[in-house]
């Protein structure tokens, strides 16, 4: 038995250790950020919090072998690898960092619309495989005359709308119900936005209730000059169908921050021409990661001092229902 009396908590990974585990090291036993299933074994028993991310997720198997869980602290804005319903069931506390990231991932987002419109990657390419001395780089596709169609209009979505404008193109956005006071012509049918855009930026929570709806039919639906952004989850687009319409050139092209099977991406996808790839940097700054490694911390120190969580997830509202 140990004479250990500090709060267990669970880590899932390495998760920004410099700002994370630097300030909970003294408060917290820490186990499990080098061998998560050897800390689960050795002390599922105790611990009282997880801290985890995206890569590594915090199923109903796992909430269930927690048996002392109070917390669960998401570093990350989308907790759709949390099973925060599973939690709420068994009185488990449910964290995540919003606001911190919103200008962060829409400066992504912009920056991914443009890379891929103007196809600044290849263009890079071009130069340094010493094209350029043959033949000036082919002309291509522009922003000028587009108009955007916005899915998911929250924090982030309405920080992209307010760069867009600034680009001035015309938004149009889909939700499941219209935002107050928002000036963008609303769609709850998805199918519809797509007819009457050219270019979809995603930027909504993946999980059950997202996965797939940006499915052939949408992009059947956006069409030959379509462009399709993503910067919200891999599960939200059928990967396989998104490939068949790139290969077919029945959309135009797609810039793409997220992956159904992160850090795998598919060979078909490497292969094309039209598509700009990022490995899930969103936020990848040192600037905003420290923001939302502080939001962990402190959403774990104010729940163990006993004032409750900063920033709670919808399933697990604070103060309790
Ligand atoms: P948020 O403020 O909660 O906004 C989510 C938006 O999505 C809302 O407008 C919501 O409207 C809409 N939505 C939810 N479910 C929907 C559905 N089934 N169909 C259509 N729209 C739906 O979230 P946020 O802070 O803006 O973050 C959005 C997401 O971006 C995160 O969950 C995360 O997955 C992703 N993200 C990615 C990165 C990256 O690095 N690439 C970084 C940060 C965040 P309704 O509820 O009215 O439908
Ligand atoms: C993070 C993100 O990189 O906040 C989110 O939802 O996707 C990114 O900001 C990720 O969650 C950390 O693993």
């Amino acid at each position: 038995m140990s004479e250990d009396t500090r709060p267990v908590l669970l880590l899932t990974g390495m998760i920004m250790d410099h700002v994370v585990e630097r300030q909970l090291k003294e408060r917290f036993h820490l186990v499990g950020a080098e061998d998560f299933e050897g800390a689960l074994a050795a002390h599922g028993d105790e611990v009282r919090g997880v801290v985890t991310r995206g890569s590594r997720g915090v199923t109903a198997a796992v909430i269930e072998r927690l048996p002392k869980l109070e917390i669960i602290s998401n570093f990350g804005v989308g907790y759709d690898s949390v099973d925060a319903a599973t939690a709420a069931k068994h009185g488990v506390m449910v964290t995540n960092t919003p606001d911190v990231l919103n200008e962060e991932v829409a400066d992504l987002a912009l920056g991914l619309l443009l890379a891929t419109i103007r196809e600044i990657p290849q263009a890079d390419r071009y130069v340094r495989d010493g094209k350029w001395k043959a033949a000036a780089f082919p002309l291509g596709a522009t922003l000028r005359g587009r108009s955007i169609g916005i899915v998911g209009m929250g924090r982030i979505g309405r920080a992209i709308a307010k760069r867009i404008e600034a680009f001035g193109l015309p938004i149009a956005y889909h939700t499941r119900g219209p935002v107050p006071d928002l000036p963008y012509p609303h769609y709850l049918d998805l199918v519809a936005m797509a007819r009457d855009v050219d270019t979809l930026i995603l930027i909504l929570p993946g999980g059950p209730s997202t996965r797939g709806i940006v499915n052939a039919e949408v992009l059947a639906a956006l069409g030959p000059n379509g462009v399709l952004i993503n910067v919200a989850r891999g599960s939200v687009v059928d990967e396989p169908a998104l490939i068949e319409a790139l290969k077919a050139r029945t959309i135009l092209a797609a810039g793409l921050d997220v992956f159904a099977d992160e850090p795998n991406v598919p060979e078909a996808l490497r292969a094309l021409d039209n598509v700009v790839l990022l490995p899930h940097v969103g936020s990848a700054t040192h600037f905003t990661r420290t923001a939302m490694g502080q939001l962990v911390v402190d959403n774990v120190i104010s729940w163990f001092d006993g004032k409750g969580p900063v920033t709670p997830v919808a399933e697990t509202p604070w103060p309790k229902g």
